[in-house]
């Protein structure tokens, strides 16, 4: 388990977060994800006010599964598993209309949400850490956007999202807000956290995919 040292952001929490997150039999531990995530919008909100209509969104939804979490019984393995299958007996997950309270919201839906966000980070992250001393932070980001997240939003988001890119800081004070070290320490670490992220990731889209979940409104 990650503790997080403060109100600082350190990459090394995420890469343990995100490795915790795994049970031998693949079951993805919801805490810890949602841990992990929480660590992500700390960095977030340490670049700067402009994204501040992103981790709003991101910090609601991990608020809605965090709630969902604490009325789940003792029973509960608190696996994301567990949950959509809870959901999905129980009948709570929409399949054709989307939430018009976050109380309506399932977690089934949510976790998707964040999911498909996971993939944004693992294609930002993969360019960030192949990037040229020189590389552009907005170019990355505004890559990464475009072949995950954007092809679940509508335009007028995706406008906003490719204004915010802009105000990136750069390389430089990125890797330096990660508090990992030098370069070569921040590139070995990022190393050494995507295989962890890709794994998660991988599991859970496998998951939805069977269960013909990936398109949940
Ligand atoms: C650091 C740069 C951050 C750039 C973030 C890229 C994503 C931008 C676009 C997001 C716009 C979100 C506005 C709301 C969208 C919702 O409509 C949408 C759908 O929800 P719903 O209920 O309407 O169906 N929500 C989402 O798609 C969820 C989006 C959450 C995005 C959270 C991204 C947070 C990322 C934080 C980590 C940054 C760390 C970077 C480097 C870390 C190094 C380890």
């Amino acid at each position: 388990m990650a503790e997080e040292q403060g109100e600082e952001f350190h990459l090394h929490d995420v890469l343990v977060t995100f490795k915790a997150c795994l049970s031998q039999d693949n079951e993805l531990r919801l805490d810890e994800y949602l841990r992990g995530w929480k660590a992500l919008i700390k960095f977030m909100n340490s670049l700067g006010t402009v994204f501040s209509f992103v981790s709003t969104d991101a910090v609601n939804k991990i608020g809605i599964l965090e709630r969902l979490r604490k009325q789940s019984g003792p029973g509960d393995p608190g696996s994301m598993q567990a949950m959509v299958w809870a959901e999905l007996t129980a009948k709570r997950v929409n399949f054709k209309m989307a939430p018009s309270t976050d109380t309506e919201a399932s977690g089934t839906r949510t976790f998707l949400r964040l999911h498909r966000a996971l993939l944004w980070l693992r294609l930002f992250l993969e360019r960030l850490q192949n990037s040229a001393p020189d590389g552009r932070t907005s170019i990355m980001c505004a890559e990464a956007y475009k072949e995950s997240l954007a092809q679940h939003h509508p335009w007028f988001i995706q406008k906003v999202a490719s204004v915010a890119f802009y105000t990136l800081p750069s390389r430089k004070v990125f890797f330096e807000a990660m508090h990992a070290g030098t370069d070569d320490e921040v590139i070995s670490l990022l190393q050494e956290a995507l295989p962890a992220l890709t794994m998660v990731y991988d599991v859970a889209q496998k998951f939805y995919e069977q269960n013909d979940l990936l398109d949940l409104p």
